[in-house]
This record gives C-alpha cells, sequence and structure tokens, in this order.
C-alpha cells in the first residue's frame, strides 16, 4: 500500500455541492482508504515545493495564490499502486476544457486548472508530498466529517459558461460579476473569504 496526498483545493472546499459530490465518490473507498482528514491553509512556501516543477509557467503565480488563499481539506490516502491510478482517472485530466467526460474533474471543474482535487500520481509522488506535508499538518486521523449532500446549487456548468466568455475577453465585467454571486450561492463564504474565492476563481481566466 502507498500513501498519496490528497487536497479539496478551495473550488471543491468552499463550493459545496462539489464538494458533497466529490465526498461521495471518496467516502466509498472502493480499493483505498482516507486514513486523515484536516482543514489548514498551506504556506507559500510549501506550495512553491510542492508544485516547484512548474515554476515558470505563467500560471505559477496564480497557482501559489490559489492554493494559499483560504484554508484547503488535506488529507492522506492509502492505496496500491493500481487503485491509485484508477482514482486518478475518476479525477479526470488536469485542464477542465480536456477533462474527460464523467470524471470528477469535468463534473465539478469550472475551468483550466481550478480542478477541485490534488491527488499524488503515483507512490513515490505520494511518500514525497505525504513527507513533506506532514511537517506542515498531520496526516494521521480524520478530523473532519464532510457531507455527502449539499441543500447549495451547484452552479458548474453555468460558471463554466461564464468563465469562458471572461477568458475569451466578452462582456468581462458582467460575466465576472455573475462568477461571483454564484459563488457565492454555492458557498457559506462571506466578506474578505468570499472575495478571495472570487479573486482566485477570476485569477485562472486571465
Ligand atoms: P494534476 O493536478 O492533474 O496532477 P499537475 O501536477 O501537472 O496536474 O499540475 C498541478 C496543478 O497546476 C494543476 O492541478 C493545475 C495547475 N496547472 C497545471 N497545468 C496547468 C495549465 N496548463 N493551465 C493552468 N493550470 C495548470
Ligand atoms: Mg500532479
Amino acid at each position: 500500500m502507498a500513501d498519496a496526498l490528497l487536497i479539496f483545493k478551495p473550488d471543491a472546499a468552499y463550493r459545496l455541492a462539489a464538494r458533497a459530490g466529490i465526498w461521495r465518490w471518496l467516502s466509498t473507498e472502493r480499493e483505498w482508504k482516507v486514513e486523515s482528514l484536516d482543514w489548514f491553509q498551506p504556506p507559500a512556501s510549501l506550495i512553491e515545493n510542492h508544485y516547484d516543477f512548474l515554476q515558470g509557467r505563467p500560471f505559477f503565480p496564480w497557482l501559489v495564490d490559489f492554493m494559499t488563499a483560504l484554508p484547503v481539506v488535506v488529507g492522506r490516502v492509502t492505496a496500491s499502486a493500481e487503485s491509485l491510478m484508477q482514482m486518478r482517472w475518476d479525477l479526470g485530466e488536469t485542464q477542465i476544457a480536456k477533462s474527460r467526460p464523467g470524471s470528477l474533474r469535468e463534473h465539478y471543474g469550472i475551468f483550466g486548472g481550478l480542478n477541485c482535487l490534488h491527488l499524488s500520481d503515483a507512490p513515490e509522488t505520494g511518500d514525497a508530498e505525504v513527507k513533506r506535508w506532514s511537517q506542515f499538518v498531520q496526516l494521521d486521523a480524520v478530523k473532519v466529517r464532510l457531507e455527502d449532500e449539499s441543500e447549495k446549487p451547484d452552479h458548474t456548468y453555468h460558471l463554466r459558461s461564464l468563465a469562458t466568455q471572461v477568458a475569451n475577453g466578452i462582456h468581462v465585467d458582467l460575466a465576472s460579476q455573475a462568477i461571483g454571486e454564484l459563488l457565492a450561492e454555492e458557498s457559506e463564504l462571506e466578506s474578505t473569504e468570499l472575495e478571495a474565492l472570487r479573486r482566485i476563481t477570476l485569477g485562472a481566466l486571465s
């Protein structure tokens, strides 16, 4: 069995219907086990190391902001190498426009790298990521209970449509405002935290 690091990124941690849908999948524990889960706000230095292979890419500053702007739900799962590959298959491809129909990211992801979930891609990376993150957050107990249903609406496809408009320079102000309103409806965030979720969402579109 191998360790893998799992993160509900802000677009999954706070969009409650998306979070519930992803949790419904994760909690089946079909061929894996959720060993730990907790809220944690990563410092920039941790994210810069975690994603060091992406340093220099144009989206890197956004990626660091995205992953550090708000607390996220971090966990450790154990799975065989084959099961981890199966989990990554269920997750879908990195960029939303390319993610496989029926995958979690195609279902809940909004745009570009706003893709809901991090999951280590192999036993070796899982081992290294769990060791690195363990220096910052305990990965040995399930401390958060996530719901598998939500009263909140799931606006994924509407958000994706508006995000595509913004990314293409079409009705940018109106579409940006509508994105903020839909995120407010999907989440329980208010004021500065809601503004942070809006900022990192719009940041993925430029
Ligand atoms: P994954 O998360 O599927 O393992 P990765 O490890 O290659 O993908 O990249 C880490 C994160 O960086 C990814 O979840 C979102 C962001 N990212 C990667 N490539 C991107 C791109 N071309 N455009 C926008 N964001 C990207
Ligand atoms: Mg990766």
